[in-house]
């Protein structure tokens, strides 16, 4: 990597998998246990907040009861030693990027451990006293969600990735299926850019054929493997 400056790194729930978390689209996957229109959309928790909450709540407390595996951990360990600039671009809502050391991490879906209010566009930490109390703490309207990105909703810092994509001499994608926009175009983006593109991945995502180069295997082996 003697020529590369600037990295971006894409993960998606391929990356969380070995640490116990479901993805969503494999088979067994949470797409195969809830219809995405209830549970991950605007729609869906105008309809039925309660169900959504519950959706949500069960996958809080499953993120709570797991850690960060060893593709986490070489991610966190190429934050630390990269002087150049480095993203890590997060489809997921989970916090094990964090939990494994990594700070250049963006969490362009939202955070499971983070509360969006519905009219003053407020973001609170999920933590204890919010369980249960619909009110917003900064507006006082019970108008608390999950601060996650559902489809429809405008994903977060879409300028600061354009700008680091627009940078990066290097894009990896890690555990992601590419089947979600605008996350499964920055692989093009980052090319057109004259970025060099890899894929990390038990298969083949289905914007493989942009990549440079795409690798198939576990991440917990693929991405130390990478890292070095
Ligand atoms: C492993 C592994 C191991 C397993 N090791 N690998 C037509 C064209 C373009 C766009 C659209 C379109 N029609 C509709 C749209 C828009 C829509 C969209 O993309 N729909 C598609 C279905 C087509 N997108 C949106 O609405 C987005 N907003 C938007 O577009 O705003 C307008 C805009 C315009 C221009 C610029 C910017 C914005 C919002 C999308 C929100 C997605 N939300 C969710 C839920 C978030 C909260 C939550 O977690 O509940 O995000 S959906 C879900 O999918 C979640 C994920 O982050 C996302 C991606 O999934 P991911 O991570 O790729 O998981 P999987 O399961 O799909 O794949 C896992 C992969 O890992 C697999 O490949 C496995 O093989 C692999 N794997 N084990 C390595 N051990």
């Amino acid at each position: 990597m003697s020529d590369i400056r600037n990295i971006v790194v894409l993960t998606g729930a391929g990356i969380s998998a070995e640490s116990g978390i479901d993805t969503f689209r494999d088979s067994g996957g949470l797409w195969e246990q809830h219809r995405v229109e209830d549970v991950a959309t605007p729609e869906g928790f105008s309809r039925d907040p309660d169900l959504v909450h519950r959706f949500y709540d069960a996958r809080r407390e499953a993120v709570q009861q797991v850690e960060p595996n060893p593709a986490h951990e070489a991610l966190a360990l190429l934050d630390k030693r990269w002087d150049g600039d480095l993203l890590i671009v997060t489809q997921n809502v989970d916090d094990l990027h964090e939990r494994a050391g990594a700070s250049r991490v963006l969490h362009m879906h939202g955070e499971l451990l983070s509360a969006l209010c519905a009219r003053c566009d407020a973001r609170h930490r999920w933590s204890e006293p919010l369980f249960g109390r619909p009110e917003c703490p900064g507006c006082g309207e019970a108008a608390l969600r999950p601060d996650v990105v559902w489809f429809g909703e405008m994903p977060y810092e879409m300028e600061r990735i354009y700008d680091a994509l627009r940078r990066a001499d290097m894009f990896v994608s890690i555990g992601t299926s590419g089947a979600v926009y605008p996350a499964a175009g920055f692989v093009r983006d980052a090319r057109e850019f004259g970025a060099r593109t890899l894929e990390l991945n038990l298969e083949r995502g289905e914007g493989s054929y942009w990549f440079h180069e795409s690798r198939q295997g576990r991440a917990s082996k693929l991405v130390p493997e990478w890292v070095g």
